[in-house]
């Protein structure tokens, strides 16, 4: 099947699932779940829920387990730490995803309860999704809560706090920054995908390194579009880093090693993706267009 045939498939899943998976909007109390499904229902490229479904189908975990709960879990965890990362106690911005923010639509206290509502809705729907199940259940939260927790996401995301205060960030801080606010989900997903699809240990560890390279790849190229691209083509503030004296990869390293970077990141990806079972084509062509992306 064409990739692009093949990936709207899957976001169309994701949607039906999002749709499906959150509270109503007309739910009490309805203001908090209207700024819940405002964010989440906003678009974006909904990678980390496609990695799941893509990771579990190369396994082929069978009609018995449905991918989707847990693909939704981890949007709802991406879509709380882009609400709050965009409050103005972090990065105080107006665009996320093409749209005004939650707090700009909304108010800043809805916007920062609609974020801690999505982070505990994501454990509630793995619980409830996979009861059945009770071992998948527990292995799927406990890499949740690891991947969220103070030191992959919410740790890289105070990391990134310090180093903006310091002067000297070195390579090595910048990917602790890195490896936790963005590789962190992106490899949680893959592993997702694993753990739903009964996988071998070997290849949840294969999994999970090549999710840490593409999570490392998608970012530098992520601070390369930053200072490249602009607003309508991003669908958030560009420049906004460099701007703020934030260091990226690229105020560190600059445009071209950065993209050097970017490409060795990306083959590493492919290295160990390729050596996973199962029809790997799908993912393959989905690491070479996210790290050769202009927007
Ligand atoms: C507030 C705990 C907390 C964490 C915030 C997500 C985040 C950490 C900060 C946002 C800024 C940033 C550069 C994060 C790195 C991860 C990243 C590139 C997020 C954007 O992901 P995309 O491009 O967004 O997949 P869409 O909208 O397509 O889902």
């Amino acid at each position: 099947m064409e990739f692009t045939t093949k990936y709207d498939g899957l976001v169309a899943r994701v949607e039906h699932g999002i749709d499906r998976e959150l509270p109503p909007a007309d739910a009490a109390p309805g203001r908090l779940h209207q700024a819940m499904r405002y964010s989440l229902q906003a678009g974006g490229k909904r990678l980390r829920p496609i990695l799941v479904l893509g990771a579990a189908e190369l396994l082929d975990p069978g009609e018995q387990i449905d991918p989707v709960p847990a693909a939704v879990a981890v949007e709802c965890i991406h879509t709380y730490s882009l609400i709050h990362d965009d409050l103005p106690c972090m990065d105080n911005d107006d665009l996320r995803r093409g749209r005004p923010t939650c707090h700009r639509a909304f108010d800043e206290p809805t916007a920062l309860l609609a974020g801690d509502a999505l982070f505990a809705h994501a454990f509630l729907l793995l619980n409830e999704a996979y009861a059945s199940r009770p071992s998948l259940a527990v292995g799927l939260c406990r890499e949740l809560a690891i991947a969220a927790g103070s030191r992959q996401l919410v740790g890289g995301q105070m990391l990134d706090l310090l180093a903006e205060k310091s002067t000297g960030v070195t390579d090595e801080m910048l990917h602790q920054i890195h490896d936790g606010k963005t590789a962190a989900m992106i490899r949680a997903s893959l592993v997702f995908g694993g753990l739903i699809g009964g996988a071998e240990p070997e290849v949840i560890a294969t999994l999970r390194a090549g999710g840490t390279n593409l999570g490392m790849a998608f970012q530098i190229l992520d601070d390369i579009l930053d200072t490249t691209s602009d607003a309508a083509t991003l669908g958030k503030t560009p420049g906004k880093d460099a701007k703020a004296g934030k260091a990226t990869f690229v105020t560190l390293h600059g445009l071209e090693a950065s993209r050097r970077t970017a490409e060795a990141q990306s083959a590493a990806a492919m290295r160990a993706f390729r050596s996973l079972p199962g029809d790997t084509t799908f993912l393959l062509e989905l690491v070479h267009r996210l790290t050769t992306r202009t927007h």
